[in-house]
């Protein structure tokens, strides 16, 4: 069975009474994009599947801190047993940005949940300390996403903060970090002291491909806005094995 527009609406009102009490739009960001961005498109395997859930793959590095957002999420799990948890971390997202003042993502229902045996070997998800090269080869073209989707992306940025004790950089990339707006893109042009740009964001104005991006969307929010509906829905759906009571069509109601 699809998921009706009520239930769509109940899940929508219980992930926006979490975001109302503790504000953790940008680690939920950071869940979603975690498990799907372990995609490998050769191989098929990794993907929106909330194999994130499971050891080994939470314990591995680049995942510090989101065991966190996944027992966070469990209540909700527990009054939504007919939604998959690899929905639920992505519908966590996209609620999540569209709190925080972003755009709306179409989104349907109907991914699978992984078993443990599917989790991902270490290493897919990008290293903060490289450039161009590693976040285009070895992470982006490896998930089927193209260089507009990685600069579009990394505006999720505009979310959330580095912590010293996950990934071992502290402080927000933006003045304000729960709003979900273009602000990171100037930022990234012109370095500010006081806030985070780590080596792979200073990659994002070096690159001469991804430049015209960065530019592009430090002064047109709509534009960013546009692209980034479209580069987070497919992120969103990597590797999704769509079953037959999925939902048809993506919506954003
Ligand atoms: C947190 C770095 C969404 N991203 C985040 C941290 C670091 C990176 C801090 C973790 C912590 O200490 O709590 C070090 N993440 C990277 C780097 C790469 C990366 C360098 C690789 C290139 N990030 C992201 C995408 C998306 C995010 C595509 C979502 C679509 N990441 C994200 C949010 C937060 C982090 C919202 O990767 C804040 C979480 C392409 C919080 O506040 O708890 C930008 C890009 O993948 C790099």
């Amino acid at each position: 069975m699809p998921v009706s527009a009520e239930r769509r609406a109940e899940l929508r009102q219980a992930l926006t009474k979490l975001y109302d009490e503790v504000p953790c739009n940008p680690i939920m960001v950071r869940l979603g994009w975690h498990d799907a961005g372990t995609y490998d498109a050769e191989s098929k395997t990794g993907g929106a599947n909330a194999s994130i859930r499971f050891d080994p793959e939470v314990t591995h590095g680049a995942n510090a801190g989101l065991k966190w957002a996944i027992e966070k999420l469990q209540p909700i799990k527990d009054q939504f047993p007919d939604i998959s948890y690899a929905d639920l971390y992505q519908y966590a997202s996209i609620t999540a940005i569209a709190h925080a003042g972003g755009p709306k993502i179409p989104f349907r229902f109907g991914r699978p949940d992984a078993k443990d045996e599917d989790c991902t070997p270490d290493g897919r998800l990008p290293d903060a300390n490289k450039g161009a090269s590693h976040l285009r080869g070895d992470v982006f073209h490896r998930m089927g996403l193209t260089d507009k989707d990685i600069v579009a992306l990394s505006g999720a940025h505009a979310l959330g903060r580095g912590h010293k004790d996950r990934s071992g950089f502290e402080g927000p990339w933006t003045s304000e970090p729960l709003k979900f707006d273009n602000e990171y893109f100037s930022n990234v042009l012109a370095p500010k002291d006081d806030l985070l740009c780590l080596p792979s964001d200073k990659a994002l104005a070096s690159d001469p491909e991804f430049r015209p991006f960065v530019e592009k969307y430090a002064t047109d929010k709509d534009a960013f806005f546009a692209d980034y509906a479209v580069s987070h829905q497919k992120l969103s759906e990597l590797g999704v094995k769509w079953t037959d009571s999925a939902d048809a069509e993506a919506t954003t109601d």
